[in-house]
């Protein structure tokens, strides 16, 4: 290993010449939550106690690379495994479908003592706890629809779970001390455009409107609304549309419901870094689904990509890092799982830490003054900046690894643990 402390006190210098102070940016970069997803472990199988958990709703895990966690023991086993090597504050995510009761729960009747041992997982770390209600992967989230569905029976048996779904919520909020972040997402659409496109938006309305009005008096939950353009299957309409969801949370004129924005979740062109502003200038906080889209909204493992660090980069600028709720959202399942939480959540992180390295003063001054030629040369020039001798540096103070180093152990542990699952 090289000489990590002599290589960051240059990189220091480096910075300091554009008056940027990289103490404090690790300071922040540390304290920022980012609330890891549960279901990179296993593929969003879920641990409900039933035969059937194929994943439906237009999203998919492909790959079948052994040792995937089969139950909650062992998803929290890999998970102690991959936070290791996971710098910084984290807070943990968890879906209804990974509910640990002794016999099987029906999604309308979950409970908060239904998932005591996240919780109980959760306080021994010292970690938030946020939650998701699965409206998805159920004999009831057909094409005809979950809190869309023209059916009342169907409808309200998912506006009950997304009631559940809250009060459990504010059960982790209470238990943590920490604020719970649920995040709503349906899969409700159709494979071709519907005849009607109207009437389903208005029950999906309807049906968060229920959902929040029986709950009216749920402490320390916020709430992201979350869109999508298309879904496997659902390739031609969304019930959720960008426009709908963005109407329904102006609409509500709540602080807690809020806009949820999936970085795979629009047309290739359109960039969730270039939405923030828009909605910042309406609403309090966003809620960001970190992950990669290949093509579609494949969930890869989010990489240190331009997009992941022009997000970051707009949060800062905009100083906005602090009001808004991160949280990541992929699933590879061709790759050693833990492989992926490690990458993907560095990534995140490192996103974040570089873009706490900007030289905002001076690229603030440059555009008031009209500059704009020195701005695009300060931007440009930045690219190169030596921000992997920060990283590394703040890696090596948390211990969590420096460059590759985790590896060795990540594949030891695959060896003896997860090569044994069957
Ligand atoms: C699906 C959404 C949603 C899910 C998780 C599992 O397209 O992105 O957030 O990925 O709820
Ligand atoms: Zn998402």
């Amino acid at each position: 290993m090289y000489n990590v402390e002599k290589a960051y006190e240059l990189a220091k210098e480096y910075y300091a010449q554009y008056g940027i102070d990289v103490d404090k940016a690790i300071e922040i970069a540390d304290k920022t939550p980012i609330s890891m997803h549960c279901w990179q472990g296993d593929d969003v199988n879920g641990t409900e106690l039933k035969e059937n958990k194929a994943l439906t709703g237009g999203i998919q895990t492909t790959g079948n690379y052994p040792g995937k966690a089969r139950n909650g023991e062992e998803l929290r086993a890999d998970i102690d495994e991959a936070i290791k090597f996971i710098p910084g504050t984290l807070r943990m995510n968890v879906h209804a479908n990974y509910i640990e009761a002794d016999t099987f729960v029906e999604r309308d009747q979950i409970k908060p003592e239904h998932y005591q041992k996240w919780v109980d997982w959760a306080n021994a770390h010292d970690m938030g706890l946020d939650f998701n209600p699965t409206y998805f992967a159920h004999p009831k989230s057909t094409p005809a629809g979950t809190l869309s569905c023209a059916d009342e029976k169907t409808r309200e048996f998912w506006v009950r779970h997304g009631i559940a779904c809250r009060k459990i919520g504010q059960y982790f909020a209470e238990q943590t001390g920490k604020k719970c972040v649920i995040n709503h997402w349906t899969p409700d659409g159709d494979k071709e455009v519907p005849f009607d496109t109207l009437s389903p938006r208005l029950r999906l309305k309807k049906s968060y409107d229920e959902i929040f009005a029986a709950t009216e008096d749920c402490k320390d939950v916020i709430d992201g609304i979350e869109s999508k353009v298309f879904g496997i299957g659902l390739e031609s309409y969304t019930v959720g549309s960008h426009e709908f969801c963005m109407g329904y949370v102006m609409n509500a004129n709540k602080d807690h419901i809020i806009m949820t924005l999936d970085a795979g979740h629009y047309h290739p062109t359109q960039t969730v870094s270039a939405m923030l502003a828009g909605i910042y200038t309406f609403n309090k906080s966003v809620l960001l689904h970190v992950t990669r889209a290949v093509r579609w909204d494949s969930d890869h493992v989010v990489g240190f990509d331009d997009e992941t660090r022009a997000i970051f980069e707009e949060l800062v600028r905009m100083g906005k890092l602090s009001d808004t709720y991160i949280a990541t959202d992929y699933f590879d399942a061709s790759i050693n799982r833990i492989t992926a939480w490690v990458t993907g959540m560095r990534n995140t992180r490192k996103a974040i830490l570089a873009a706490l390295l900007q030289p905002i003063q001076t690229e603030k001054a440059l555009e008031a003054s009209g500059d704009v030629s020195a701005r695009l040369a300060w931007k440009e020039e930045f690219k190169a900046s030596p921000f992997s001798l920060v990283w590394d540096y703040y890696c090596a103070k948390k211990n969590a690894g420096v460059g590759l180093e985790w590896m060795d152990e990540v594949k030891q542990y695959e060896k003896d643990v997860l090569s044994k699952r069957v």
